[in-house]
């Protein structure tokens, strides 16, 4: 397929001011009627076509400045049209085509969910419903007229503020008129149309506009919605006091979706959302699943300024809208909950996504140079890292700095289509600071490794610290990063004080290949404690015993640097024993001791911590640590028997906790993060006791399910079922999947619970799976939570030597890329680390791959990725 290349950008040759759209629904013919108010634009070539985008499009009828067009005058395809010599002056042009959106299975355009009407336009989808500059730099203004069978559609929805609606005389069809003031551009476009149930609010802004708030929803779940709506409103609240940006229109609405390709769309004032991301209630919802609702939807709220009103001026600057937009919603959920709780489970998911993307073949640089298909760019480097530079960022140049650079930022390029040097020139702008050595982190792919050794001098009292950075594959004149080191040093009995020149408010700037720190007055030898809190997106390589590692987990006043240092220690065992194959765990014993101290004296106060003290890393980051000639189950028997080692150690005081840690009988359920947090220790607690007891776990496990009000306790109850063979498992999954029969999401959970089991017989079981009704290839939801799942969450099946692994999620990629190539393709980036694979697996790998490649017909979306 064709590659684009940023450096080959320029502006379009047209502009299109006013966009009317009438969009007559019908199942089978929609008709569109789009009145576009064109113009030369002065920065664009003169005299040049204009070449309208178009994908899968019939066209029916074209008018120009109200005039038919004659046949030689345009050229029209499904993919395009082109008018060879449009006037040089302002003109319109009146567009008439049909589409199918029943027979739309990409989920892009215009298409049918459920038999609700919707829309995704991000990126290229709006050239799936009118022929358009189907491009980010083209800003109009939009009004739509929707219309619709009554019975079919009672709800109407577009983007902006309602200003008309009535009935289609003599016909059983209503309509409503939609007028969005802001000018956007196509990929913010959208409309609903359905049958909906709705949950309403207000939000009052900090300008005193009334907003009308509703989460739309599949009749009868309305009860389901209320939280998403809350979410919506503390949202808004937050934008206000965090960034000082309040919402623009009369109303904003939520529409909750069970067809769509990803999470969740930031359209103008009409929120799309896959439907797991908005429902929950205690019964049916996690506690996992009140945290994403609250994210996303924040996340989708916080494009309405990083994103719509300052958009992008191209694809290539996505991270201008995701990265800063991710970034925003993980301050947010900071601030609703534990904010070092939160730090920890994002560079969680930065380390198990990111990490292995930026180490494969599918490793891109934040803002990508050139691609073949964007939206296989949606990637966790643009997102996860995009939004850990402008966390740097904000380190480097401090809190007031970075909230008045970004006011310049909203303020300069408000109304405009924006690159990434725009948004650093704010910032620029605002410290008087060169960033141009900073926006090195937008240009370069891979994780950089910074090694650090560390020398104490007992005589002169001072400590230096020796820091080095390199980035795999970047040659030896690559220019070297700027970047942020938060760090301090710890003693044998807590916190040292000491100074260094180069250190400002407990930072470091490393901006050289190689450079040192050297602190004053340390009394005695310290351990460092470096990058706290994650402070940059790097491996970092430091000689440091087990022992000093459980120093930091003992005193460091950054708590992200108490988990790391545990996290570090159980890293160093498994890999050792992975590597040794020894039936010896050295430093197992330790571990555990360090591990029931902390216990003892942090788990009842903050729960939710300890929980994630006890989670080893998965096998993932395992593997991503050892970096070449991985052997899933080495490391999966390596990880097994650390745990066993820290189950058995931990066992009695688990048991008590957990009872201490219970819920009083009869509370009112709370998704809040202190009773999450109480429940996910509860949780780990119940994993470990049946790692180290699998009769007494598997009683326990059965109470748990039978007696529990809420979806997190009885699905954790089934997860910890589901790793111990034999007929409760079986009785359990059996009377679960009977009592959520006829809720799709829930049985999402049991799907991804079955998907994960790490035993040889699952890729039977999903095969049988695939035949179950809960099961359906057209539904993304079901795909990702079976396949999708098994290929991300269960290593040892997934990379089977034998092959059968790769085997079964190519045959799903292969099945779904003609309904949706999309998702195949996301699904296919699973692949991303078979190069690190040891060679037997290596070899099935490359041949599954191979073998998809020579395919005919692929969609460019798997051709994109199987081809890299
Ligand atoms: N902007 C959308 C993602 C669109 C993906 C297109 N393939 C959701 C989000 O990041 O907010
Ligand atoms: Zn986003």
């Amino acid at each position: 397929p064709p590659t684009i290349h940023l450096a080959d950008y320029r502006p379009s040759d047209h502009l299109i001011d006013r966009v009317d759209l009438d969009i007559r629904l019908d199942p089978h013919a929609s008709r569109v009627t789009a009145l576009l108010a064109l113009r030369p634009n002065p920065q664009g070539k003169v005299g040049a076509p204009l070449v309208l985008d178009g994908d899968e499009l019939k066209l029916v009828s074209l008018a120009m400045d109200g005039e038919v067009l004659l046949e030689n005058a345009y050229t029209a395809s499904p993919s395009g049209l082109t008018i060879h010599r449009p006037p040089q002056r302002p003109f319109t042009l009146a567009i008439e085509t049909e589409i199918d959106p029943t027979a739309n299975t990409k989920l892009m355009g215009l298409y049918r969910s459920s038999g609700v009407y919707c829309t995704q336009c991000e990126a290229d989808g709006f050239r799936r419903i009118t022929y358009f500059l189907d491009r980010p730099d083209i800003l109009s203004i939009y009004t739509t007229r929707i219309e619709a069978s009554r019975e079919e559609a009672p709800v109407l929805l577009g983007n902006g503020n309602p200003v008309g609606s009535g009935d289609v005389p003599g016909t059983d069809r209503h309509y409503a008129i939609w007028q969005d003031p802001h000018p956007k551009p196509a990929y913010l476009f959208a409309i609903v149309g359905g049958r909906l149930g709705s949950v309403t609010g207000r939000f009052t802004t900090s300008e005193g506009r009334e907003v009308a708030l509703g989460v739309y929803v599949e009749p009868g779940k309305e009860a389901r919605a209320d939280y998403a709506l809350d979410a919506v409103i503390r949202s808004m609240k937050w934008d206000e006091e965090g960034f000082g940006r309040a919402y623009d229109l009369d109303v904003f609405n939520v529409v909750a979706v069970s067809d769509f390709n990803m999470g969740a769309m930031e359209n103008k004032g009409l929120n799309i959302f896959n439907d797991k991301y908005v429902l929950a209630s205690p019964e049916t919802a996690t506690d996992a699943d009140y945290a994403n609702i609250e994210a996303i939807i924040a996340h989708e709220y916080f494009h309405n300024w990083s994103g719509n009103r300052v958009t992008c001026r191209d694809w290539f600057q996505l991270c201008l809208k995701e990265g800063l937009t991710v970034f925003r919603d993980q301050e947010f959920s900071s601030d609703m909950r534990s904010r070092a709780v939160h730090r920890i489970s994002e560079v969680r998911t930065l380390r198990a996504r990111q990490f292995p993307e930026d180490a494969g073949p599918l490793a891109h640089p934040v803002r990508p140079k050139q691609y073949a298909e964007i939206n296989n760019f949606y990637t966790a480097t643009v997102y996860e890292k995009g939004a850990e530079i402008v966390r740097m960022l904000k380190t480097l140049i401090g809190e007031d700095a970075f909230r008045k650079g970004m006011d310049r930022y909203f303020a300069d390029n408000d109304g405009t289509a924006a690159t990434v040097e725009d948004f650093l020139a704010a910032f620029a702008t605002e410290t008087g600071r060169d960033l141009s050595h900073f926006a090195q982190w937008y240009e370069r792919p891979g994780t950089p490794r910074i090694a650090v050794t560390g020398t104490y001098d007992a005589a002169a009292k001072t400590y230096r610290l020796d820091f080095r950075q390199t980035r795999p594959g970047a040659g030896a004149d690559a220019p070297p990063l700027v970047i942020p080191v938060a760090l301090g040093l710890v003693g044998e009995d807590g916190p040292l004080a000491a100074r260094s020149e180069r250190v400002q408010d407990g930072v470091f700037v490393l901006d050289k290949a190689e450079d040192s720190v050297t602190f004053e007055s340390v009394a005695s030898r310290p351990v460092p404690s470096l990058f706290r809190d994650f402070s940059a997106p790097v491996r970092v390589e430091i000689n440091q015993s087990d022992a000093e590692r459980l120093t930091l987990l003992r005193h460091d006043t950054d708590a992200f640097n108490r988990w790391e240092s545990a996290q570090r220690v159980a890293l160093r065992i498994i890999i050792a024993a992975a590597r040794g194959g020894s039936e010896t765990l050295d430093g197992a014993e330790g571990f555990a001791d360090a591990l029931a101290a902390f216990l003892d004296q942090e788990a009842v106060n903050d729960p939710a911590f300890a929980a994630l003290m006890l989670a080893l890393p998965s096998e993932g980051e395992v593997a991503s640590e050892i970096g070449a000639n991985i052997d899933p189950d080495a490391i999966f028997a390596a990880r097994r028997r650390l745990r066993e080692a820290i189950a058995l150690r931990l066992r009695d005081p688990l048991i008590v906790l957990r009872e201490r840690l219970a819920e009083p009988a009869g509370a009112p359920f709370s998704p809040d993060a202190a009773s999450a947090g109480r429940r996910a220790f509860r949780n780990a607690a119940l994993d470990l006791i049946a790692v180290a007891d699998p009769d007494r776990g598997t009683v326990l496990a059965r109470e748990q399910i039978a007696a529990s009000g809420t979806m997190t306790d009885r699905l954790a109850g089934l997860a910890t079922l589901s790793q111990i063979p034999g007929d409760a498992r079986e009785a359990e999954l059996a009377a679960f999947a009977e009592r959520y029969a006829g809720e799709p999401l829930i049985l999402d959970k049991w799907l991804a619970i079955q998907a994960a089991i790490p035993e040889d017989g699952t890729i039977a079981r999903i095969r049988q799976l695939q035949q179950h009704p809960a099961f359906s290839i057209t539904n993304p939801n079901r795909v990702r939570s079976l396949v999708g799942v098994f290929s991300l969450s269960n290593p040892t099946q997934f990379n089977r030597a034998d092959g059968a692994g790769y085997a079964l999620v190519a045959e799903t990629v292969l099945a779904l890329d003609k309904r949706n190539p999309q998702v195949a393709a996301r699904l296919l980036t699973a692949f991303g680390s078979w190069r690190q694979m040891e060679p037997r697996r290596r070899a099935a790998a490359e041949e599954t791959l191979r073998g998809i490649v020579a395919v005919g017909g692929l969609s460019r979306d798997v051709a994109d990725i199987a081809g890299r």
